[in-house]
């Protein structure tokens, strides 16, 4: 399906009017961005009929894949039904509490309560007062700093990048006070001797260390990625997330963890930090709770915290003009019953996850380009490399990943690029044929790639 519009009028008006995220919108203007008209399942067709395996689920969000009819039906019911209304005015509605019990029952039992948001980023702008809110309840308002990772990402807003680590963004009036960060627990990039359990350890003490430097009694959360998504899709050793609980707890720090990509299935666990068997105090969640149909976020937050707030803390001086709003909340249900009920997330720990692991490490495990193979369901990063043995980086990792990136598109497949690693997230529902095109399409990608820097 194209559309009656050339696509370079399409360019001209998109020149004319947008700003595009994280782009040189000169340079994009002279290339023209691509129009992207259609999907279908993991396909997406462009304004001039070209075709492409999305490895990328959108912005990792697309969990159902594009084209579901019983997302879009729930959305017609709900827009002819009550097409908005909100949660202040001493207000709910059916379909926000309905969401609600879902989720919850879908979530480890120690967590109660959701504030809902339009997007990831709000989630975190809300986390961080929330949280603040939290500590000046219980008599400790100077416990207000949070503690992040460099590289992490949490967003585009000023108080979610200030919690990310993305230092450029910081360069962009993206910074805050009371936000301070840590390492990120990148063993691939770890130039010494340790294994990755003593470097696991050694990068989530680098988290005590900053508690103590800066005074526990100010430190009111850590807040990471279970894995690094936008920051390059980094998995930490297995030592990592434990020391890091027991850190936190030990010095009562309350820890957050950004589940907006590692959510819903991802990794084969409904919670990417049940995959890595921690216990966060609160859950930031967006994209796969709707699949991307609709915008919709959240903060989920352990009773244990909602207990503090609603028994204890009055009046919190907060809301969204669309928290909950009921036609994201009604695509929410149906998004998570189709998760739930076609055992999508459990096809993806015991089925098509295994599988294309198997395929990744069987394809590019000798390939002259690729150093290491991380990865777990879903979602997976080919680190590039000059030498495997020495973890030795290429000098311009960051170009030959681009270039491979560019050449993807060519090819056909949409897969991500960060700081020298090829990321891919496709939708949980692909088939096993759609992972053979990804894996095939992506190897093609490569080997051209590899022959242009002359590695093949
Ligand atoms: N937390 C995490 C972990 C994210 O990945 C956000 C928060 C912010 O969500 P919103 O809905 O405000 O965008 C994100 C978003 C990429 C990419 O290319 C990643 C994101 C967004 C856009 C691009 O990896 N993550």
């Amino acid at each position: 399906m194209t559309t009656s519009r050339e696509t370079r009028d399409y360019q001209a008006a998109d020149a004319a009017h947008h700003i595009h995220a994280f782009v040189d919108q000169k340079a994009l203007n002279d290339e023209g961005p691509r129009v992207m008209v259609r999907g279908d399942r993991l396909h997406l067709w462009d304004n001039d009929g070209r075709r492409y395996l999305d490895g990328m689920s959108g912005l990792w969000c697309t969990n159902l894949g594009y084209g579901r009819k019983d997302l879009n039906a729930a959305a017609s019911r709900q827009l002819e039904q009550l097409p908005y209304y909100n949660m202040f005015f001493h207000t709910t509605h059916p379909q926000v509490i309905e969401l609600s019990e879902l989720l919850f029952s879908l979530l480890p039992g120690h967590y109660s309560h959701a504030i809902y948001t339009n997007s990831g980023s709000e989630a975190n702008e809300v986390l961080i007062r929330t949280v603040r809110r939290y500590w000046q309840v219980l008599g400790k308002p100077e416990k207000k700093i949070m503690i992040g990772r460099w590289n992490g990402y949490h967003g585009s807003t000023l108080a979610a990048t200030a919690l990310g680590g993305m230092k450029f963004m910081h360069e962009m009036g993206g910074m805050i006070p009371d936000i301070a960060h840590i390492d990120e627990p990148y063993f691939f990039a770890h130039e010494g001797n340790l294994t990755p359990a003593e470097f696991g350890l050694r990068a989530a003490r680098q988290l005590e260390a900053k508690i103590l430097e800066l005074g526990a009694d100010k430190v009111a959360g850590f807040i990471a990625e279970p894995f690094q998504g936008a920051g390059g899709m980094i998995f930490p050793p297995e030592s990592y997330w434990p020391e890091i609980q027991r850190i936190c707890r030990k010095y009562d720090v309350l820890l957050c963890a950004d589940e907006v990509i590692g959510g819903f299935g991802r990794t084969g666990e409904w919670f990417a930090h049940e995959y890595f068997g921690f216990e966060p105090d609160t859950l930031s969640i967006a994209k796969g709770l709707t699949s991307g149909y609709i915008p919709m976020g959240g903060l989920i937050l352990s009773k244990k915290m909602a207990d503090v707030l609603v028994e204890q803390g009055g009046v919190f001086a907060h809301g969204l003009t669309y928290s909950g709003h009921p036609v994201a909340a009604a695509v929410a249900i149906a998004n998570l019953k189709a998760l739930r009920d076609e055992g999508v997330v459990t096809r993806v720990k015991d089925d098509i996850g295994p599988y294309l692991q198997q395929c990744l490490r069987e394809v590019f495990g000798n390939h002259p380009l690729v150093g290491d193979i991380q990865g777990t369901g879903m979602v997976a990063a080919l680190q590039l490399a000059e030498d495997k043995a020495t973890r030795k980086r290429f000098a311009n990792e960051n170009d030959i990943a681009w270039r491979c990136r560019t050449i993807g598109f060519e090819e056909g497949v949409i897969i991500r690029s960060t700081l020298g690693r090829m990321i891919m997230a496709p939708a949980l529902i692909a088939s096993r044929e759609e992972i053979d095109e990804l894996v095939g399409k992506t190897l093609k990608a490569l080997d051209r790639t590899a022959q242009e820097y002359g590695r093949l």
